[in-house]
């Protein structure tokens, strides 16, 4: 018998999106119906999302942490990896917050009762610093305080690292299979996403009609000139002016992994590819095959992005103005969360749960773009593994003209 072929879960997603579109078209004057009967099923999606973010940051921080362990052995390799992949997500982060807060004025603010929100009371750039570090072993994960959660990673993380020298490795790879069993947990959860995508998207369009799909397509359009953006000017400078490289010469080299990234919505499904197209360039395998999987782990440039990007939509369609201090905390927040964001499709929509979280923001206001995530997550995946591999030629180049020095 023909084995019936499934339906790829960006295929259906794309199709409740489809959908959710329509039926919430049909519906603006049965809003009421929408928000009571279907609603609640978006809710329980979003749950979930809430229910794994915290262990998923936790124990993929950590495992970050740990996979970074390599870089005394690496030496110099892994600590221009980090110092390089931390300063140009922190800038994705801000530049997709400066983007963001441009397209503002366009984003059509979604005023509908159910988007209430009480505004917390502005807490102070050092008064945030302060509250990173818990007081508590538990409080953090009990109140999903994501900043402290981020702090106990990095903490037991270096811990483990510690502890597995002394004792034996049994203990990171013991971790390494719990990191496994919660990251299976969220492909679970994310595996709802059709439904999820559907039962939230449908309401907010009943309610609000047309103007949110047009809200939709700015924020999208805003968050794909960011990702163009970032990487047309900062991944040309990185290769040109440190990697030696011609960006024409990278990019053309890049094109098979940028388009595999862009379907497949997964970095570390573009790994093998990502390898021969950054060897094609002439990086050398002791580099690529340590910065890479690294990247794919913990570098997120386009994740970082989306996440600016999002904040400032999400703030503006409850009407929230954010702060230069709250800001300053996504970029912290979004560029440590990017060591914990999963290389794989829809990670980086869990991760908004966190950001929006450390800033007081009201997570439901994911629903509002949970719908086109698939949309925003093929363009960031294409920055991740484009930056990771914008890394390669940087160190490869710098590690020659070391070796080049000391002869
Ligand atoms: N799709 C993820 C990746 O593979 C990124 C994300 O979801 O943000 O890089």
């Amino acid at each position: 018998m023909k084995e019936k072929k499934k339906l790829s879960l960006a295929a259906q997603i794309f199709i409740a999106l489809v959908l959710a579109i329509i039926a919430g078209l049909l519906m603006q004057n049965y809003a009421d119906f929408a928000n009571s009967y279907i609603k609640p099923f978006g809710t329980i999606f979003l749950n979930l999302v809430k229910f794994i973010v915290v262990p998923i940051v936790l124990f993929s921080i950590m495992c970050g942490i740990i996979s970074m362990s390599d870089i005394r052995k690496v030496g110099s390799i892994g600590l221009k990896t980090v110092v390089y992949y931390l300063c140009t997500t922190a800038f994705a982060i801000a530049f997709g917050l400066c983007v963001g807060n441009l397209f503002k004025g366009m984003f059509p603010v979604v005023a509908t009762t159910d988007l209430v929100y009480e505004a917390s009371e502005p807490v102070s750039f050092m008064d945030t610093i302060v509250n990173i570090f818990p007081s508590n072993f538990f409080d953090p994960m009990v109140n999903a305080n994501m900043l402290q959660v981020i702090v106990m990673a990095i903490l037991l993380g270096f811990a483990i690292i510690l502890v597995g020298e002394e004792k034996n490795s049994r203990v990171i790879q013991g971790f390494q299979d719990l990191n496994d069993i919660f990251m299976k947990c969220m492909e679970l959860i994310l595996r709802l996403s059709p439904i999820g995508v559907f039962c939230l998207l449908c309401p907010v369009i009943a309610a609000n009609g047309p103007a949110i799909i047009g809200s939709l397509a700015m924020v999208l359009l805003a968050a794909y000139i960011c990702y163009i953006i970032h990487m047309a000017v900062v991944y040309s400078l990185t290769v040109k002016a440190i990697g030696g490289l011609s960006p024409l010469d990278f990019f053309k080299n890049m094109f098979p992994a940028m388009i595999f990234a862009f379907s497949s919505s997964s970095s570390v499904g573009t790994l093998p590819i990502n390898m021969e197209c950054v060897e094609k360039m002439g990086v050398s395998k002791e580099v690529s095959s340590f910065v890479l999987p690294l990247g794919a782990t913990i570098n997120m440039d386009g994740t970082a992005i989306y996440q600016g990007v999002c904040a400032i939509f999400i703030a503006s369609c409850y009407g929230i103005q954010l702060t230069l201090p709250q800001m300053l905390t996504i970029i912290l927040t979004a560029t440590l969360a990017s060591i914990g964001t999963a290389g794989v499709p829809g990670a980086g929509m869990v991760m908004l749960a966190m950001v929006l979280t450390s800033v007081g923001l009201p997570v439901d206001g994911i629903a509002l773009v949970a719908g086109v995530d698939r949309i925003f997550d093929m363009g960031r995946t294409v920055v991740n593994i484009t930056g990771d591999a914008s890394c390669c030629v940087v160190v490869h180049n710098l590690e020659k003209k070391k070796e080049m020095k000391n002869n």
